[in-house]
């Protein structure tokens, strides 16, 4: 079984199981490479091969323990109808969306996404059969921003503007995500997914009483409603930003893990997170633009701070485009031979 799995299950190993958040992408010369074989990054999300081969690129570079599906969380508003575009400066541009009138589910776009995950599964028990398929989507509140705003926002403030003034509306919008990223979920785990990731980027614009409500609540029911349709597997959540709520969400939601960024302290985070949910992260991603031994030092804080508790490595939030390969590199050896280091300063 995979180290991050058996790891999520509550079980020190022997290795840190780590993994980076966009690990595909951009940095990557030969991602750049397969990229331009298509046209837009959309029909790149929903070509199956192209998907396949974008997830497992990074596997064949650096020793990870798992692969996450090449996707983004705006294929879920394009497959209920809303014409989604990505540009290089300006970042993703939606058309906008004022309630839920005229959203409809195409379900074969969300069949790609599951089409690329069946085919990486089985491509990944033959090549790496030790490292797990990660499935994910963003969370209602996240996606919702999106939809609402029409594009990349600072804080969102014109959404949580469009709540106050069309409370209905934006419920029904909440509500609506809620059912369709529970079914999108439940459908990769049935091609594939070992593990599922819910991204919530924006969960630190909220007030603690709209995060309860528009970032608790419905990830619990997503939670809910996979577990009950396809029992136990391991959850990740990141509500991004979301300090001292973190440990709310993590208890409330009930997933197995929490994703933590690079603004909060590990010591904290190791004190008041309660023993059963397994902490992952969270070098600041801008490190990797520093020399080697700044990376060491700052991941071997990270590693002491959990040395005796089930942990998984990451970044605080997703590498960045022009980050150094050797840098990824460099970090992954870091942590690959922490046990080794740590025997030999004792
Ligand atoms: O042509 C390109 O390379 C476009 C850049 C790009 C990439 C590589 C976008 C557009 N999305 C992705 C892939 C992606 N997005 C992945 C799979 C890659 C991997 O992790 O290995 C994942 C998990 C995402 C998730 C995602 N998309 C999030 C949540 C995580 C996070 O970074 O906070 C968000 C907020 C998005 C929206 C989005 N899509 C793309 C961009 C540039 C953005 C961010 C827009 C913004 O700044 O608000």
């Amino acid at each position: 079984m995979s180290i991050i799995i058996e790891t999520m299950r509550g079980t020190k190993t022997k290795e840190v199981p780590v993994w980076i958040m966009r690990q595909a992408g951009r940095y990557l010369p030969e991602y750049r490479k397969l990229r331009a074989t298509l046209p837009s990054f959309m029909e790149f999300c929903l070509n199956p091969e192209a998907v396949s081969e974008a997830t497992i690129q990074p596997l064949k570079r650096f020793n990870l323990d798992a692969a996450i599906i090449f996707s983004d969380i705006l294929v879920l508003p394009y497959a209920l109808g809303i014409n989604v575009e990505f540009h290089d400066k300006e970042g993703p541009q939606l058309e906008r969306i004022q309630g839920i009138k005229g959203l409809r589910t195409d379900s074969r776009i969300l069949g790609k996404v599951n089409s690329a995950l069946k085919i990486t599964r089985e491509k990944m028990q033959k090549e790496f059969p030790n490292k797990a398929l990660m499935g994910f989507a963003g969370a209602p509140w996240t996606v919702a921003c999106y939809m609402v705003e029409g594009k990349r926002s600072r804080d969102f403030t014109n959404v949580r503007k469009f709540y106050y003034s069309n409370k209905q509306d934006f419920k029904d919008i909440i509500s609506i995500l809620t059912e369709e990223t529970a079914r999108h979920l439940i459908n990769q785990v049935k091609s594939g997914a070992q593990i599922i990731k819910i991204f919530d980027s924006w969960a630190g614009t909220l007030t603690p009483d709209l995060f309860e409500k528009f970032v608790i609540e419905p990830t619990r029911k997503i939670v809910q409603a996979i577990k009950s349709e396809v029992g136990e597997i391991p959850i990740i959540g990141f509500a991004k930003g979301a300090g001292f709520m973190t440990f709310e969400y993590a208890k409330m939601t009930e997933i197995n893990c929490v994703a933590i960024d690079q603004t909060m302290k590990m010591s904290w985070v190791r004190e008041n997170l309660s023993q059963d949910i397994i902490p992952q992260g969270n070098l600041d991603n801008a490190l990797l633009f520093s020399g080697k031994s700044d990376i060491e030092e700052e991941t071997m804080k990270i590693l002491d701070t959990f040395s005796d508790r089930p942990f998984i490595f990451n970044l605080g939030h997703g590498v960045l485009p022009e980050t150094p390969v050797e840098s990824v590199e460099h970090l992954v050896r870091v942590i690959k031979n922490y046990k080794k280091c740590s025997k030999i300063n004792k």
